[in-house]
């Protein structure tokens, strides 16, 4: 989600080159929801709390708190779902907390959830146990849909998945039977070259089991910042232009990040020659990753607005680090969208700072770029900025522009805070500048430290469509395409002696960027490489011994750690390592350094509606190294 500051710099930039952590994670969300729902953002969540029945492909809230779907206590509200009777599921090639805690665990081969996803699909059409619901007099394209999965028989997907056919056809039957139930998708299921097909196959599995929009179901959140809808929109248009580099189309006016490295080096038009990063590591966090970091070292000028020197700000020509997250006040506008309940909450900064906010370098960043020059009169470009976001909300209340900024000012509000107090005093949850005087504002909210529970969701639907036709169509054209493709690779051979590359996270770390706090690190390394036993006796790894992996793009060699956990085939590796780079300044981390997964995935694998990357199921070889074989030979003399 970008504040209104991060927005305007763009603007003010005037640049396609727009690269964001979103097509390394959940563009295929935005752009199936956008596709299916005419709104990017109408991302349907689980309703963790009710639901008899939660289907998790690709996930792991247990080390990771779940994405896209904000729950506090993630973990807590899974034992609680077990406690009432309910079940959930998992599907994911490593057994992981979640999935050992959970009524059921499949395993299957990396980058095939799409493809049991649509065998779901088919069994429920075969079967009889399609039931739409409440959305069923909205719905277009079934008939369409039953045509596209007839080829994911049962039969076909457990060859492709390596799951037992006996096993899809009753996920397919619980699903339908269960009072409500969830299908719930993420990174697994989603950093991969279907990833779009795999998100919207998730909504269509709620939709043919009647689970969309319904208690219980997956829902659309309603925070306190948002309005209900029209029922119609604009739609959703996509690929509007492609990428000179891979001929990706944009997503969002995204580019795919996997994209970068090739876009500064590679000469013709439009060359990236110069780059503002905000809040990104993508040395580590982007595919081809050597590659990148290369490229950057290229660039005519670079600027990281970034706490730390790490290995993306270290090829900057300067940093601009923001104050800690304690000195600015904040309200989720992004994630709360998300969430499991409709809630607002907003927080005052606490530890005062005599620095610059990160919105006040952005905005002074802005000017440079309008030409106004950084030392700008700030007070009248941020009132400029307000006043044209506050634009369409003229009216409300009865009020001018002019009269809504004016009810907003205060002498502790931020000009971000006067925006977020419009957008909620006009929200379907706000007081209207008084029309609704049960309502909320800023100032409630501010009154109200713990944060306001607006209630469990409710049911949206036709309001939160922006389609033209305030419709559905369940098999848009672009997914329909995508779906031959998918088809096609029912029959691809996979080649043998292959292994699978995962990755995984950990509850200690947070992607890159928590690696040089000591008490986050410490404790037993990490950053290995899990093998299965099985594996491990085939390839000469045991516990400890170091393992050469080696893919398309690169290579490195890792710790390994056996693990009855992980499918036999399929290792895991987690990211966000790889700290050893010079020029840094972090003294933690380097002495914990690891190695960069992103070494070894590939910046050309790429989701082509979504321009997402391909950061699991990568196709890697795996050898021993063997480190030390001079103390062998001595032993033998
Ligand atoms: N502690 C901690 N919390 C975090 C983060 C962190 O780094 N650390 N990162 C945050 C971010 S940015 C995000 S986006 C979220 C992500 O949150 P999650 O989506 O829960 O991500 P992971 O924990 O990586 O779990 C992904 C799971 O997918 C499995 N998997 C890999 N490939 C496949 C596949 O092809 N199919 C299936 N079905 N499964 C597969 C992996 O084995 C792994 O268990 O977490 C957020 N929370
Ligand atoms: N192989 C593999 N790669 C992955 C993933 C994976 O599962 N496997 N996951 C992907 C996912 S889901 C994501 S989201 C990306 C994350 O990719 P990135 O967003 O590039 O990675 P982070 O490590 O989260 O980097 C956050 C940066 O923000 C800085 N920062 C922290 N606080 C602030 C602040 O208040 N203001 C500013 N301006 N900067 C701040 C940190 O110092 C750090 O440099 O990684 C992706 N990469
Ligand atoms: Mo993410």
């Amino acid at each position: 989600m970008k504040t209104p500051f991060l927005s305007s710099l763009i603007k003010a930039m005037g640049t396609r080159h727009i690269y964001s952590a979103s097509t390394v994670d959940q563009m295929p969300m935005h752009v199936s929801s956008g596709l299916l729902f005419g709104d990017p953002d109408a991302i349907p969540v689980p309703d963790l709390d009710r639901t008899d029945f939660l289907l998790m492909i690709g996930a792991n809230p247990y080390e990771s708190n779940g994405s896209m779907c904000t729950a506090p206590d993630f973990p807590g509200r899974l034992e609680r779902l077990l406690e009432r009777g309910g079940t959930y599921v998992v599907v994911d090639p490593n057994r992981t907390k979640t999935a050992e805690k959970a009524s059921w665990h499949l395993a299957p081969i990396p980058g095939t959830d799409a493809h049991l996803l649509l065998g779901l699909a088919n069994v429920l059409f075969s079967e009889g146990l399609v039931d739409l619901g409440a959305v069923a007099g909205l719905l277009d394209g079934i008939d369409e849909l039953q045509v596209a999965v007839r080829p994911f028989t049962p039969g076909v997907v457990a060859s492709v998945t390596g799951l037992d056919e006996s096993h899809i056809t009753q996920l397919a039957r619980d699903l339908a039977a269960a009072k409500t139930a969830a299908v719930y998708g993420r990174i697994g299921s989603q950093t991969n070259v279907f990833g779009t097909l795999a998100s919207w196959a998730v909504d269509v599995i709620n939709i043919l089991t009647g689970n969309l929009d319904r208690p219980g179901g997956a829902m659309f959140s309603l925070p306190g910042h948002t309005a209900t809808g029209k029922g119609t929109g604009r739609g959703f248009t996509l690929h509007r232009w492609t990428s000179r580099v891979s001929g990706t189309g944009e997503a969002r006016a995204e580019m795919p990040a996997a994209t970068m490295a090739d876009e500064i080096t590679i000469e013709g038009d439009g060359q990236l020659r110069a780059l503002v990063v905000v809040a990104g590591n993508p040395v580590l966090s982007t595919p081809n990753s050597n590659k990148l970091d290369h490229a950057l070292g290229q660039l005519d000028y670079m600027v990281s607005v970034d706490p730390w020197l790490n290995e993306t700000s270290r090829r900057a020509n300067i940093i601009l680090p923001p104050p800690g997250p304690l000195s600015r006040s904040h309200y989720d506008v992004g994630l709360t969208r998300l969430a499991v309940r409709n809630v607002a909450k907003w927080s005052p900064a606490l530890v005062p700072t005599t620095r610059p906010g990160e919105w006040e370098i952005l905005a002074r960043l802005t000017m440079v770029f309008q030409g106004l020059g950084g030392n700008g009169d700030l007070d009248t470009f941020t009132d400029n900025l307000i006043a044209q976001r506050v634009q369409r909300f003229a009216g409300v209340g009865g009020l001018s522009v002019e009269e809504l900024l004016a009810l907003t000012d205060g002498p502790n509000r931020t000009p971000a805070d006067r925006l977020l107090d419009v957008m909620i005093r006009s929200s379907h949850w706000g007081d209207r500048f008084g029309e609704n005087p049960d309502g909320i504002n800023l100032a409630s909210l501010e009154a109200d430290p713990h944060g306001l529970d607006l209630g469990p969701m409710i049911p949206r639907l036709p309001n939160v469509l922006k389609t033209p036709d305030g419709r559905i169509n369940i098999l848009p054209a672009p997914i329909a395409t995508d779906v031959d493709r998918l088809t096609d690779d029912l029959l691809t051979e996979r080649p043998e002696g292959q292994f699978l590359l995962v990755g995984r996270r950990h509850l200690r770390s947070n992607n890159s960027w928590m690696h040089n706090v000591p008490v986050l690190v410490k404790g037993k390394n990490r950053c290995t490489l899990l093998v299965h036993p099985s594996d491990g006796d085939a390839l000469g790894l045991v516990g400890g011994s170091t393992a050469r992996v080696t893919s398309a793009v690169g290579t490195l060699d890792v710790a390994v750690e056996l693990s009855d956990k992980i499918r036999p085939g399929v290792v895991s590796l987690p990211h966000g390592w790889g700290h050893d780079l010079p020029g840094t300044s972090l003294t933690t981390a380097s002495a914990n350094a690891g190695v960069n997964a992103n070494v070894l995935t590939d910046h050309q694998a790429l989701d082509p509606l979504s321009g997402n990357a391909q950061l699991n199921a990568i196709p890697v070889t795996v050898e021993a190294v063997i480190t030390d074989p001079a103390p062998l030979e001595l032993a033998a003399n």
